[in-house]
């Protein structure tokens, strides 16, 4: 269990952080940003798939306060943003074995649905 609150916030913050800068890279190859590198994507891939997991955990009573961007909406609707986050996790984990085959509509379907994970859930519970 989390010392303190911050703690909590820190924990899930620093997951989102890796999140989005595996996710943001992976985004950068499919929009040819940058060189498509199969074996990196797929790396990035498992990484999101494997941080996807880490937030959640923190989203504990008590931590939609301080320095974060997480509404209170959260704890008001926990059962959806649960359900929200475990469609997150299934939708990266999609991605994940997705980046392993070489179907480039497959790999950017999978990517877009994994997005649309991410903004679905910002646009109801996080500050903008
Ligand atoms: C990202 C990022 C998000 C999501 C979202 C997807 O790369 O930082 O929050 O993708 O914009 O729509």
């Amino acid at each position: 269990n989390f010392e303190k609150p911050a703690d909590a916030i820190e924990y899930r913050q620093s997951a989102f952080g890796l999140i989005a800068y595996n996710f943001g890279d992976m985004g950068a190859m499919l929009k040819g940003k940058k060189p498509f590198d199969a074996s990196v994507f797929s790396s990035r891939a498992d990484n999101v798939a494997a941080l996807s997991k880490i937030p959640h955990e923190g989203f504990i009573d008590g931590t939609d306060t301080g320095d974060t961007e997480a509404l209170a909406k959260i704890w008001q609707d926990k059962a959806d943003f649960d359900s929200k986050m475990t469609a997150f996790q299934d939708n990266a984990a999609a991605l994940a074995v997705a980046a392993k085959s070489s179907d480039k509509n497959q790999i950017k379907q999978a990517f877009a649905n994994t997005g649309k994970s991410c903004k679905g859930c910002h646009d109801v519970y996080k500050k903008d």
